[in-house]
């Protein structure tokens, strides 16, 4: 007779509670699947109203900004709207709630912007893709003025001139969402520290990805080859599944609070 399927995920969500019991080293990757209970769309999931039309990839990139600011400016404010109406969810807090009973077993790594994991109270979150909170600089040539324009870092908000996007008071310069966009290199330090951790844990969990964007994605594959136990938890087939020695197919909200409370 066939496993019942709710007992085979009770059965893998334990023996994976076991190895996370035993572990030192703890090292997640998570992605937008984990803030979904919170109410925040998936990155890929049918873009909400006006920005059905527009594919995910090609708004966040530099060229989609430079080719239409008031767009893709657009498209962050109503994230940023969204967002801002939103709280942590299960899965966030059993993750800060390990962390904090168990300072340095557990490196989080994320691919979302949506700052929740901080929220939450996750200490040290290693933020891949930046935050979507904050606004950039916009790099590139542009007119000199005496306001420094550092690229790649908070701008100071005095400075700007209201608009869709805000631009610089003094030379126009334009400001942009403080994220990583597609053809953009990742920064460096939460890189390095996410690929350190990625080598040296004993079990990686990657939760809520659906593995499709790298380097983020390489990490689990970083994970494998150094001999770590690779959970996937996604209610869905994924592009790392093949990694995975266990697969635990539930919503992330009710996966980590049962792989973690009490641990
Ligand atoms: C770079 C910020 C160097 C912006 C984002 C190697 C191979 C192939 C391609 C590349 C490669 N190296 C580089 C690339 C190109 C590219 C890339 O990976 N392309 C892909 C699409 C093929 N990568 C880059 O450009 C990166 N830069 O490598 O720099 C370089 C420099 C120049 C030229 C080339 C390279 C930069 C990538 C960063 C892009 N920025 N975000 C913004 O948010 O606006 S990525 C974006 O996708 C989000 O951060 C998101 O988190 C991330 C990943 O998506 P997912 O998190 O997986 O979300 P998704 O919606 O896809 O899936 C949701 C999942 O949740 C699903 O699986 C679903 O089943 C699950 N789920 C749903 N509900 C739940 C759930 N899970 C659990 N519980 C639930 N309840």
């Amino acid at each position: 007779m066939a496993a019942d399927p709710v007992d085979a995920l009770a059965a893998a969500l334990a023996q994976v509670r076991g190895w996370l019991a035993e572990a030192q080293r703890v090292a997640v990757l998570t992605g937008a699947g984990v803030s979904a209970e919170s109410g925040v769309p998936t990155f890929r999931d049918a873009q909400q109203g006006l920005w059905a039309q527009f594919d995910p990839q090609q708004l966040a990139t530099d060229i989609g900004f430079r080719t239409d600011p008031a767009l893709v400016w657009g498209w962050y404010g109503s994230r940023r709207e969204a967002i801002a109406r939103v709280q942590p969810n299960a899965g966030h807090s059993a993750l800060a709630a390990f962390a904090q009973a168990h300072p340095g077993r557990l490196t989080l790594i994320t691919q979302n912007v949506d700052g929740l994991h901080q929220r939450a109270g996750s200490p040290d979150v290693l933020a891949l893709h930046g935050h979507i909170f904050e606004d950039h600089w916009l790099g590139g040539p542009g007119a000199a003025c005496e306001l420094p324009h550092p690229v790649g870092v908070p701008c100071d908000s005095t400075a700007l001139a209201p608009g869709h996007p805000p631009r610089c008071r003094a030379c126009g310069r334009l400001v942009r969402p403080g994220v990583v966009w597609f053809g953009e290199s990742l920064p460096e330090a939460p890189l390095r520290a996410a690929e350190q951790a990625a080598s040296a844990c004993d079990v990686m969990l990657v939760v809520g990805t659906a593995g499709a964007v790298y380097p983020a994605a390489g990490l689990v594959f970083t994970a494998r080859e150094a001999g770590a136990r690779v959970v996937v938890l996604n209610p869905q087939p994924t592009e790392l599944d093949a990694l995975a020695e266990v697969l635990l197919r539930c919503p992330s909200a009710q996966g980590l609070p049962a792989l973690l409370d009490g641990l």
